[in-house]
């Protein structure tokens, strides 16, 4: 103890300074930025990630929480190299089909403790292993209420399941509304403030002081609306961006803050509106996600045919994004990318050799320009499924099934990667081996 810490422990009394001590993080644990790269307790901190949304539902102690599968996923991807989860933090109470049930949020102010103790038994847990998250506040998509959600409690009109409706213009324009609510920003800040305020239940961390968390993301894939986004509609957006990061700063000054957006494709295209949504000074790191056959670029039926001109696309906007990075002066990672099984099946039997061979080139193309210190910080694959199955043959998320990374929104089993998808695990855990020995 030095002197002044030997003065204030007199001054406050030993028990108080005591205590405080234990639940101030050192400052060199958060991960940081320095220039364009993460730094981590001094060193380089590269994310070999993925994506397991529901990993906080799994720490709750009553169903659907399962500490004994949460704890056993954990360890397979420590084993795997994995050093960050990116994960939901909240959900909304939704009654439609493609909504993930029990929400944390089942109306404006009513929270579900028992899911949040299961985000709090999660952070414990991620601690014991080394391993960071991202957390995301929101969603701009249905499968866990986000943004539709609370303009229906805003305007009471249900929300409309874009699955059924096939209407997903007039879904996205609803999410978008969300940012020009006076009541949902009200709410949604106070959501914010009671997560990021939270002092966990299981190990006594007040989360802002808490290093495992490595970033508060403002929701999963923000845009700024369909694709009739007029320009107001996008300094809205940017505008929304720059007050809810500098919020979240005022209440936690040592977390890294990002938006969770898509890039260039979730930007109604624009690269300017990309550039300006990250370009506040409260905005720490870029963030984007490459879906090669969601935007169409390639054909689940026909990868063979579609292949050469669809990944070219791809390949370029994995590259384009880490220009855009440089330009800003800021990390960038790559919070999303996958591909579906062979043919498209959904059948955990099934092949994945296309989707391999994917995986292996889009860490190829990443880990040029890591070697040589640009700026692309990582990565988290989308998603982990680890040791859940379906038992539908139909292959559509019913309340009590296992969670897994295809969110109920999806078909289970479209993207995600199974603990028994032994060549793709392969390929993650080389990969990731290699960023391992940036972190030095
Ligand atoms: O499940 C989707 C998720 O909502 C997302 N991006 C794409 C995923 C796969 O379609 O954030």
């Amino acid at each position: 103890m030095g002197f002044l810490a030997a003065i204030l422990a007199c001054c406050l009394g030993s028990a108080v300074y005591a205590a405080e001590q234990k639940n101030a993080a050192p400052q060199h644990d958060f991960v940081k930025v320095k220039g364009t790269q993460f730094q981590k307790s001094g060193k380089p901190y590269y994310i070999a990630g993925t994506n397991m949304w529901y990993a906080g539902y799994l720490g709750a102690t009553a169903k659907p929480g399962n500490r004994t599968r949460l704890m056993k996923e954990l360890d397979n991807l420590k084993a795997l190299g994995v050093n960050n989860l990116r994960v939901l933090a909240v959900s909304e109470k939704s009654d439609i089909n493609s909504v993930v049930k029990p929400a944390t949020t089942n109306g404006f102010g009513h929270y579900d403790e028992e899911l949040l103790k299961g985000l709090d038994y999660l952070l414990a847990e991620l601690a014991k292993r080394d391993m960071t998250v991202v957390l995301y506040l929101n969603n701009y998509w249905q499968w866990s209420g986000g943004m539709s959600q609370y303009m229906s409690w805003v305007d009471g009109k249900p929300m409309q399941d874009p699955n059924v409706t096939k209407d997903w213009e007039g879904f996205m324009a609803r999410s978008a509304s969300f940012y020009q609510s006076a009541k949902a920003q009200e709410e949604f800040r106070k959501t914010v403030k009671k997560i990021i305020t939270r002092v966990n239940t299981v190990n006594g961390k007040a989360y802002t002081d808490d290093a495992t968390i490595m970033s508060w993301q403002l929701a999963n894939e923000p845009r700024p609306g369909n694709n009739s986004t007029t320009d107001k509609e996008k300094k809205i957006y940017v505008d929304w961006i720059n007050g809810i990061t500098g919020y979240i700063k005022e209440l936690d000054p040592h977390h890294l803050v990002s938006t969770g957006s898509e890039g260039v494709m979730g930007s109604v295209r624009d690269e300017k509106l990309f550039i300006d949504a990250h370009s506040g000074k409260n905005v720490d790191y870029l963030t984007y996600h490459m879906w090669i056959r969601n935007w169409g670029w390639i054909d689940k039926t026909n990868f063979a045919g579609t292949w050469d001109a669809g990944w070219a696309k791809g390949k370029d906007y994995l590259t384009s994004h880490i220009r855009i990075a440089k330009k800003i002066g800021k990390p960038i990672v790559l919070e999303e990318f996958g591909l579906d099984r062979d043919g498209g099946a959904y059948d955990i039997k099934s092949t994945t050799h296309v989707r391999d061979q994917f995986y292996q080139q889009v860490f190829d193309v990443l880990w040029t320009p890591m070697q040589k210190g640009e700026p692309i910080a990582g990565y988290n694959f989308w998603a982990w499924n680890g040791s859940a199955r379906t038992t539908r043959a139909n292959y559509w998320w019913q309340e009590g099934d296992d969670l897994m990374g295809d969110p109920p929104q999806e078909e289970q089993g479209m993207y995600g990667i199974y603990d028994s998808d032994a060549s793709t695990v392969a390929i993650i855990k080389a990969f990731n081996t290699k960023i391992q020995s940036l972190n030095k």
